[in-house]
């Protein structure tokens, strides 16, 4: 098991001025910092990034939240960090996520859903190396 994953604080949190707030909530929950920044999404990129979902009936409403403001990127280390991001999110659909989750907090719907976590050891350093090159990450 790794001990890294990706998050990214999307649009909706970050025009809420919810960024402090999450990070320092993931800083509570034992996760440490390897990289951080804040960009603004092409089209391009975030149709590469969700490249899995092409085709589905949400894709393009998706890429054009994505794309709809900046979003704030962390490379976080943790034991068994995919999983316990994935637990500290909650659901995918903000409106069914516990109000202790950081989808329950932030979040309004299935797509502005606040956060986006790994899913998986592999989609962790693929999602990593998407953002970041090894020179921005720290042990
Ligand atoms: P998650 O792993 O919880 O981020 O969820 P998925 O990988 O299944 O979906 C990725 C993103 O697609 C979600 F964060 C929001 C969006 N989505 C929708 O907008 N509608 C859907 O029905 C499913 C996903």
């Amino acid at each position: 098991m790794s001990d890294v994953t990706l998050t990214i604080i999307k649009p909706d949190a970050v025009a809420a001025g919810a960024t402090g707030t999450i990070l320092a909530r993931l800083e509570a929950e034992g996760f440490t910092i390897r990289g951080l920044k804040k960009l603004h999404l092409t089209p391009a990129q975030a149709r590469a990034f969700y490249e899995v979902h092409a085709g589905k009936d949400f894709f393009d409403s998706l890429v054009a939240f994505m794309t709809s403001g900046p979003v704030v990127v962390a490379a976080l280390r943790r034991e068994n960090a995919v999983q316990h991001l994935r637990d500290v999110m909650g659901p995918t659909d903000a409106t069914k996520a516990p109000a202790d989750t950081i989808r329950g907090q932030h979040g309004s719907s299935i797509e502005k859903n606040a956060i986006h976590g790994s899913d998986s050891d592999a989609n962790a350093a693929l999602e990593t190396a998407f953002f970041f090159a090894r020179a921005e990450l720290v042990a």
